[in-house]
Protein backbone atom coordinates (compact mmCIF):
# COMPACT_ATOMS: atom_id res chain seq x y z
CA UNK A 1 0.00 0.00 0.00
CA UNK A 2 2.91 2.61 0.94
CA UNK A 3 4.68 1.50 -2.43
CA UNK A 4 1.33 2.12 -4.17
CA UNK A 5 1.07 5.88 -2.40
CA UNK A 6 4.76 6.41 -3.08
CA UNK A 7 3.46 5.78 -7.10
CA UNK A 8 1.22 8.00 -7.69
CA UNK A 9 4.40 10.75 -7.91
CA UNK A 10 2.42 13.27 -6.29
CA UNK A 11 4.53 14.29 -3.56
CA UNK A 12 8.18 13.31 -4.36
CA UNK A 13 10.31 11.68 -0.71
CA UNK A 14 13.67 12.12 -0.37
CA UNK A 15 15.65 8.96 -0.84
CA UNK A 16 16.30 7.81 2.30
CA UNK A 17 20.41 8.50 1.86
CA UNK A 18 19.26 12.28 1.52
CA UNK A 19 18.09 11.98 4.88
CA UNK A 20 20.56 13.29 8.25
CA UNK A 21 21.30 10.59 10.31
CA UNK A 22 18.99 11.92 12.76
CA UNK A 23 16.54 11.75 10.23
CA UNK A 24 17.32 8.29 9.72
CA UNK A 25 17.12 7.12 13.03
CA UNK A 26 13.91 8.65 13.41
CA UNK A 27 12.20 7.13 10.61
CA UNK A 28 14.11 3.63 11.96
CA UNK A 29 12.02 4.11 14.95
CA UNK A 30 9.16 4.45 12.96
CA UNK A 31 9.90 1.48 10.70
CA UNK A 32 10.36 -0.29 13.64
CA UNK A 33 6.86 0.55 14.94
CA UNK A 34 7.85 2.11 17.81
CA UNK A 35 5.95 4.78 18.90
CA UNK A 36 6.96 8.60 18.92
CA UNK A 37 6.49 10.24 22.43
CA UNK A 38 6.03 14.53 23.02
CA UNK A 39 9.52 14.67 24.26
CA UNK A 40 11.10 12.32 21.71
CA UNK A 41 13.52 14.06 18.95
CA UNK A 42 11.00 14.51 15.30
CA UNK A 43 11.40 16.34 11.97
CA UNK A 44 9.76 19.84 11.59
CA UNK A 45 7.88 18.00 8.69
CA UNK A 46 6.85 15.44 10.86
CA UNK A 47 5.57 17.87 14.07
CA UNK A 48 3.59 19.92 11.58
CA UNK A 49 2.25 17.00 9.39
CA UNK A 50 0.57 16.06 12.78
CA UNK A 51 -0.29 19.46 13.90
CA UNK A 52 -1.96 20.21 10.23
CA UNK A 53 -4.01 16.90 10.48
CA UNK A 54 -4.71 16.85 14.66
CA UNK A 55 -5.98 20.01 14.72
CA UNK A 56 -7.79 19.83 11.42
CA UNK A 57 -9.39 16.53 12.85
CA UNK A 58 -10.49 18.44 16.18
CA UNK A 59 -11.93 21.35 14.58
CA UNK A 60 -14.16 19.06 12.34
CA UNK A 61 -15.26 17.63 16.02
CA UNK A 62 -16.25 20.89 16.99
CA UNK A 63 -17.66 22.16 13.61
CA UNK A 64 -19.49 18.73 13.26
CA UNK A 65 -21.61 19.68 16.47
CA UNK A 66 -23.78 22.68 14.63
CA UNK A 67 -25.42 20.52 11.40
CA UNK A 68 -26.66 18.28 14.51
CA UNK A 69 -27.20 21.03 16.67
CA UNK A 70 -29.96 21.97 14.61
CA UNK A 71 -31.90 19.10 15.30
CA UNK A 72 -31.78 19.28 18.81
CA UNK A 73 -35.08 20.72 19.94
CA UNK A 74 -36.63 19.08 16.84
CA UNK A 75 -36.04 15.71 17.56
CA UNK A 76 -39.08 13.98 17.32
CA UNK A 77 -39.48 12.02 20.69
CA UNK A 78 -38.11 12.39 23.81
CA UNK A 79 -35.33 9.27 23.50
CA UNK A 80 -34.18 10.66 20.48
CA UNK A 81 -33.18 14.11 21.72
CA UNK A 82 -31.64 12.79 24.62
CA UNK A 83 -29.32 10.35 22.09
CA UNK A 84 -29.13 12.78 19.81
CA UNK A 85 -27.77 15.40 22.68
CA UNK A 86 -25.25 12.80 24.12
CA UNK A 87 -24.03 12.23 20.71
CA UNK A 88 -23.22 15.90 20.20
CA UNK A 89 -21.16 15.74 24.02
CA UNK A 90 -19.07 12.96 22.66
CA UNK A 91 -18.15 15.05 19.95
CA UNK A 92 -17.28 18.22 22.06
CA UNK A 93 -14.92 15.67 24.47
CA UNK A 94 -13.44 14.01 20.95
CA UNK A 95 -12.62 18.03 19.91
CA UNK A 96 -10.88 18.47 23.20
CA UNK A 97 -8.63 14.85 23.43
CA UNK A 98 -7.38 16.10 20.14
CA UNK A 99 -6.74 19.65 20.28
CA UNK A 100 -4.71 18.09 24.18
CA UNK A 101 -2.96 15.81 21.36
CA UNK A 102 -2.21 18.87 19.03
CA UNK A 103 -1.10 20.67 22.06
CA UNK A 104 1.80 18.15 22.90
CA UNK A 105 3.55 19.30 19.64
CA UNK A 106 3.66 22.68 20.68
CA UNK A 107 1.14 24.84 19.53
CA UNK A 108 -1.72 26.57 21.71
CA UNK A 109 -5.44 25.68 21.56
CA UNK A 110 -5.82 29.44 20.95
CA UNK A 111 -3.53 29.52 18.24
CA UNK A 112 -5.36 26.79 16.77
CA UNK A 113 -8.90 28.40 16.93
CA UNK A 114 -7.62 31.38 14.95
CA UNK A 115 -5.90 29.12 12.38
CA UNK A 116 -9.46 28.29 12.14
CA UNK A 117 -11.39 31.08 12.22
CA UNK A 118 -8.71 32.74 9.59
CA UNK A 119 -9.43 30.01 7.59
CA UNK A 120 -5.77 28.74 7.59
CA UNK A 121 -6.68 25.46 9.00
CA UNK A 122 -9.39 23.13 7.45
CA UNK A 123 -12.68 21.19 8.84
CA UNK A 124 -14.16 17.94 7.06
CA UNK A 125 -15.62 19.20 4.14
CA UNK A 126 -18.81 17.29 5.06
CA UNK A 127 -19.87 19.86 7.42
CA UNK A 128 -20.38 22.18 5.11
CA UNK A 129 -23.54 20.59 4.53
CA UNK A 130 -27.07 21.53 5.88
CA UNK A 131 -29.28 19.45 7.80
CA UNK A 132 -32.82 19.47 6.26
CA UNK A 133 -35.44 16.90 7.79
CA UNK A 134 -34.56 14.55 10.77
CA UNK A 135 -33.36 11.70 8.33
CA UNK A 136 -30.49 13.97 7.78
CA UNK A 137 -29.72 12.92 11.48
CA UNK A 138 -29.84 9.37 10.55
CA UNK A 139 -27.85 9.71 7.54
CA UNK A 140 -25.05 11.73 9.62
CA UNK A 141 -24.68 8.98 11.92
CA UNK A 142 -24.50 6.20 9.57
CA UNK A 143 -22.35 7.44 6.99
CA UNK A 144 -20.72 10.19 8.58
CA UNK A 145 -19.49 8.44 11.48
CA UNK A 146 -19.22 5.29 9.49
CA UNK A 147 -16.92 7.16 7.13
CA UNK A 148 -15.42 8.08 10.42
CA UNK A 149 -14.69 5.01 11.78
CA UNK A 150 -13.10 3.45 8.63
CA UNK A 151 -10.92 6.49 8.59
CA UNK A 152 -10.05 6.56 12.24
CA UNK A 153 -9.51 2.58 13.00
CA UNK A 154 -5.69 2.85 11.58
CA UNK A 155 -4.97 5.39 13.09
CA UNK A 156 -5.18 4.08 16.33
CA UNK A 157 -2.03 2.86 15.35
CA UNK A 158 -0.76 5.60 13.63
CA UNK A 159 2.99 6.43 14.81
CA UNK A 160 2.51 9.28 17.31
CA UNK A 161 1.89 8.11 20.68
CA UNK A 162 -0.82 10.90 21.95
CA UNK A 163 -2.71 11.00 18.58
CA UNK A 164 -2.83 7.44 18.20
CA UNK A 165 -4.26 6.80 22.07
CA UNK A 166 -7.28 9.52 21.65
CA UNK A 167 -8.23 7.68 18.58
CA UNK A 168 -8.71 4.70 20.64
CA UNK A 169 -11.71 6.36 22.61
CA UNK A 170 -12.82 8.11 20.06
CA UNK A 171 -13.69 5.04 17.96
CA UNK A 172 -14.94 3.29 20.61
CA UNK A 173 -18.08 6.27 20.81
CA UNK A 174 -18.15 6.80 16.88
CA UNK A 175 -19.17 3.03 16.59
CA UNK A 176 -22.11 3.65 19.06
CA UNK A 177 -22.57 7.10 17.04
CA UNK A 178 -23.07 5.13 13.99
CA UNK A 179 -25.53 2.47 15.78
CA UNK A 180 -27.52 5.28 16.56
CA UNK A 181 -27.69 6.57 12.98
CA UNK A 182 -28.63 2.92 11.24
CA UNK A 183 -31.34 3.01 14.01
CA UNK A 184 -32.98 6.46 12.92
CA UNK A 185 -32.41 5.44 9.13
CA UNK A 186 -34.01 1.98 9.69
CA UNK A 187 -37.04 3.24 11.92
CA UNK A 188 -37.85 5.88 8.93
CA UNK A 189 -37.22 2.35 6.50
CA UNK A 190 -39.71 0.62 8.29
CA UNK A 191 -42.00 3.40 8.48
CA UNK A 192 -44.83 5.15 6.51
CA UNK A 193 -44.00 5.15 2.84
CA UNK A 194 -43.33 8.94 3.22
CA UNK A 195 -40.82 8.47 6.15
CA UNK A 196 -38.86 6.01 3.56
CA UNK A 197 -39.10 8.70 0.91
CA UNK A 198 -37.73 11.02 3.05
CA UNK A 199 -34.58 8.62 4.16
CA UNK A 200 -34.29 7.83 -0.13
CA UNK A 201 -34.02 11.89 -0.33
CA UNK A 202 -31.64 12.16 2.59
CA UNK A 203 -29.39 9.08 1.28
CA UNK A 204 -29.28 10.92 -2.01
CA UNK A 205 -28.11 14.50 -0.30
CA UNK A 206 -25.20 12.51 1.74
CA UNK A 207 -23.71 9.91 -0.40
CA UNK A 208 -21.17 11.83 -2.33
CA UNK A 209 -20.60 14.24 0.08
CA UNK A 210 -19.81 11.14 2.52
CA UNK A 211 -17.37 9.83 0.12
CA UNK A 212 -15.41 13.08 -0.15
CA UNK A 213 -14.72 12.67 3.41
CA UNK A 214 -11.56 10.59 2.85
CA UNK A 215 -10.04 12.82 0.79
CA UNK A 216 -9.08 13.86 -2.92
CA UNK A 217 -8.11 10.77 -5.01
CA UNK A 218 -4.61 8.65 -4.54
CA UNK A 219 -3.12 10.51 -7.68
CA UNK A 220 -4.27 14.26 -6.30
CA UNK A 221 -3.56 13.70 -2.52
CA UNK A 222 -0.28 15.66 -1.92
CA UNK A 223 0.22 14.90 1.91
CA UNK A 224 -0.32 10.73 1.03
CA UNK A 225 3.26 9.39 0.18
CA UNK A 226 5.24 11.68 3.17
CA UNK A 227 2.22 10.75 5.71
CA UNK A 228 2.35 6.78 4.72
CA UNK A 229 6.13 7.15 5.64
CA UNK A 230 5.32 8.07 8.59
CA UNK A 231 3.01 6.05 9.32
CA UNK A 232 0.55 9.12 9.89
CA UNK A 233 -1.57 7.27 7.16
CA UNK A 234 -1.62 3.62 7.21
CA UNK A 235 -3.97 3.04 3.98
CA UNK A 236 -4.70 5.56 1.19
CA UNK A 237 -7.64 8.12 0.71
CA UNK A 238 -8.82 5.56 -1.99
CA UNK A 239 -8.46 2.21 -0.19
CA UNK A 240 -10.46 3.92 2.52
CA UNK A 241 -13.61 5.00 0.40
CA UNK A 242 -13.57 1.67 -1.35
CA UNK A 243 -13.57 -0.11 2.24
CA UNK A 244 -16.59 2.63 2.93
CA UNK A 245 -18.79 1.41 -0.45
CA UNK A 246 -18.35 -2.24 0.17
CA UNK A 247 -19.48 -1.72 3.76
CA UNK A 248 -22.13 0.46 3.01
CA UNK A 249 -24.42 -1.00 -0.08
CA UNK A 250 -25.68 -4.17 1.67
CA UNK A 251 -26.53 -2.10 4.49
CA UNK A 252 -28.66 0.06 2.16
CA UNK A 253 -30.04 -3.11 0.53
CA UNK A 254 -30.97 -4.33 4.04
CA UNK A 255 -32.83 -1.29 4.45
CA UNK A 256 -34.64 -0.96 1.16
CA UNK A 257 -32.64 2.00 -0.32
CA UNK A 258 -30.76 2.68 -3.60
CA UNK A 259 -27.38 4.37 -3.46
CA UNK A 260 -27.86 7.63 -5.94
CA UNK A 261 -24.93 5.93 -7.95
CA UNK A 262 -26.28 4.35 -11.83
CA UNK A 263 -22.24 3.01 -11.99
CA UNK A 264 -22.82 0.90 -8.99
CA UNK A 265 -22.40 -2.86 -9.43
CA UNK A 266 -20.57 -5.64 -8.15
CA UNK A 267 -17.21 -6.64 -9.71
CA UNK A 268 -16.69 -10.56 -8.99
CA UNK A 269 -13.04 -10.29 -10.01
CA UNK A 270 -12.07 -7.67 -7.75
CA UNK A 271 -14.52 -8.67 -5.18
CA UNK A 272 -15.92 -5.03 -4.28
CA UNK A 273 -18.03 -2.77 -6.00
CA UNK A 274 -17.20 -0.45 -8.91
CA UNK A 275 -18.76 2.86 -8.07
CA UNK A 276 -19.39 6.08 -10.15
CA UNK A 277 -17.26 8.74 -11.20
CA UNK A 278 -17.39 11.71 -7.85
CA UNK A 279 -17.68 15.03 -8.71
CA UNK A 280 -14.07 16.32 -7.26
CA UNK A 281 -15.38 19.93 -8.39
CA UNK A 282 -17.84 20.20 -5.94
CA UNK A 283 -15.24 18.78 -3.21
CA UNK A 284 -12.60 21.26 -4.37
CA UNK A 285 -15.49 24.05 -4.32
CA UNK A 286 -16.52 23.47 -0.87
CA UNK A 287 -12.63 23.30 0.28
CA UNK A 288 -12.38 27.02 -0.75
CA UNK A 289 -15.28 28.15 1.09
CA UNK A 290 -18.33 27.66 -1.39
CA UNK A 291 -20.64 24.83 0.27
CA UNK A 292 -23.84 25.34 1.32
CA UNK A 293 -23.12 26.51 4.94
CA UNK A 294 -19.25 27.30 5.30
CA UNK A 295 -20.25 30.86 6.05
CA UNK A 296 -22.38 29.79 8.28
CA UNK A 297 -20.32 27.50 10.14
CA UNK A 298 -17.30 29.97 10.62
CA UNK A 299 -20.04 32.61 11.53
CA UNK A 300 -21.03 30.90 14.56
CA UNK A 301 -18.04 29.84 16.13
CA UNK A 302 -16.51 33.22 15.29
CA UNK A 303 -19.40 34.12 17.44
CA UNK A 304 -18.61 31.19 20.15
CA UNK A 305 -14.86 32.74 20.33
CA UNK A 306 -15.99 36.22 20.77
CA UNK A 307 -18.50 35.30 23.30
CA UNK A 308 -16.50 33.45 25.52
CA UNK A 309 -13.85 35.89 25.26
CA UNK A 310 -14.80 37.05 29.20
CA UNK A 311 -14.55 33.96 30.46
CA UNK A 312 -11.07 33.12 28.73
CA UNK A 313 -9.84 36.48 30.34
CA UNK A 314 -11.00 35.72 33.98
CA UNK A 315 -9.48 32.09 33.97
CA UNK A 316 -6.00 33.86 32.71
CA UNK A 317 -6.47 36.40 35.59
CA UNK A 318 -7.35 34.10 38.19
CA UNK A 319 -4.22 31.83 36.50
CA UNK A 320 -1.87 34.82 37.15
CA UNK A 321 -3.25 35.88 40.65
CA UNK A 322 -2.54 31.74 41.45
CA UNK A 323 0.87 32.03 40.22
CA UNK A 324 1.78 35.32 41.56
CA UNK A 325 0.48 34.09 45.27
CA UNK A 326 2.53 30.95 44.93
CA UNK A 327 6.06 32.64 44.10
CA UNK A 328 4.92 35.03 47.45
CA UNK A 329 4.54 31.96 49.32
N1 LIG B 1 -12.37 17.98 4.07
O1 LIG B 1 -3.21 15.26 0.72
P1 LIG B 1 -4.57 14.97 1.25
C1 LIG B 1 -15.95 13.14 12.04
C2 LIG B 1 -7.59 18.47 2.36
S1 LIG B 1 -14.33 13.62 11.99
C3 LIG B 1 -11.57 19.07 4.09
O2 LIG B 1 -5.16 13.65 0.93
P2 LIG B 1 -4.35 14.29 4.06
C4 LIG B 1 -16.56 12.91 13.40
C5 LIG B 1 -6.34 18.12 3.14
O3 LIG B 1 -6.41 18.68 4.45
C6 LIG B 1 -14.02 13.92 10.27
N2 LIG B 1 -10.30 19.05 3.62
O4 LIG B 1 -4.60 15.28 2.83
C7 LIG B 1 -17.94 13.39 13.44
C8 LIG B 1 -5.27 18.72 2.27
O5 LIG B 1 -5.19 20.11 2.46
P3 LIG B 1 -4.03 20.79 3.37
C9 LIG B 1 -12.64 14.41 10.09
C10 LIG B 1 -9.85 17.87 3.14
O6 LIG B 1 -4.35 15.11 5.29
C11 LIG B 1 -18.96 12.67 12.86
C12 LIG B 1 -5.81 18.53 0.87
O7 LIG B 1 -7.22 18.36 1.00
N3 LIG B 1 -11.73 13.32 10.14
O8 LIG B 1 -16.49 13.01 11.03
C13 LIG B 1 -10.62 16.71 3.14
O9 LIG B 1 -3.21 13.39 3.82
C14 LIG B 1 -20.27 13.14 12.92
C15 LIG B 1 -5.18 17.35 0.17
O10 LIG B 1 -5.59 16.10 0.75
C16 LIG B 1 -10.39 13.52 10.13
O11 LIG B 1 -9.93 14.65 10.11
C17 LIG B 1 -11.94 16.79 3.61
N4 LIG B 1 -12.78 15.74 3.62
O12 LIG B 1 -5.67 13.37 4.06
C18 LIG B 1 -18.23 14.59 14.09
C19 LIG B 1 -9.55 12.29 10.19
N5 LIG B 1 -9.88 15.71 2.60
O13 LIG B 1 -4.31 20.35 4.80
C20 LIG B 1 -19.55 15.05 14.16
C21 LIG B 1 -8.08 12.59 10.19
C22 LIG B 1 -8.69 16.25 2.28
O14 LIG B 1 -2.71 20.22 2.86
C23 LIG B 1 -20.58 14.31 13.57
N6 LIG B 1 -7.63 13.12 8.94
N7 LIG B 1 -8.67 17.54 2.60
O15 LIG B 1 -4.21 22.25 3.18
C24 LIG B 1 -7.22 12.36 7.89
O16 LIG B 1 -7.25 11.14 7.93
C25 LIG B 1 -6.66 13.06 6.68
O17 LIG B 1 -6.32 14.38 7.06
C26 LIG B 1 -7.62 13.09 5.46
C27 LIG B 1 -6.95 13.89 4.34
C28 LIG B 1 -7.88 11.67 4.95
C29 LIG B 1 -8.94 13.76 5.80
Amino acid sequence: MYAQMVDTGVASLRAVEELSPEEQAFQERIDADIKIEPRDWMTEGYRKTLIRQISQHAHSEIVGQLPEGNWVTRAPTLKRKTILLAKIQDEAGHGLYLYSAAETLGVSRDQMTLDLLSGKAKYSSIFNYPTLSWADIGMIGWLVDGAAIINQIPLCRCSYGPYARAMVRICKEEAFHARQGFDVVMALCRGTPEQKQMAQEALNRWWWPALMMFGPPDTESVNSAQSARWKIKLFSNDELRQRMVDQTVPQAEFLGLSIPDPDLRWNEERGQYDFGAIDWSEFYSVLKGNGPCNRDRIQTRRKAWDDGAWFRDGLNAHAEKQTAKSKAA
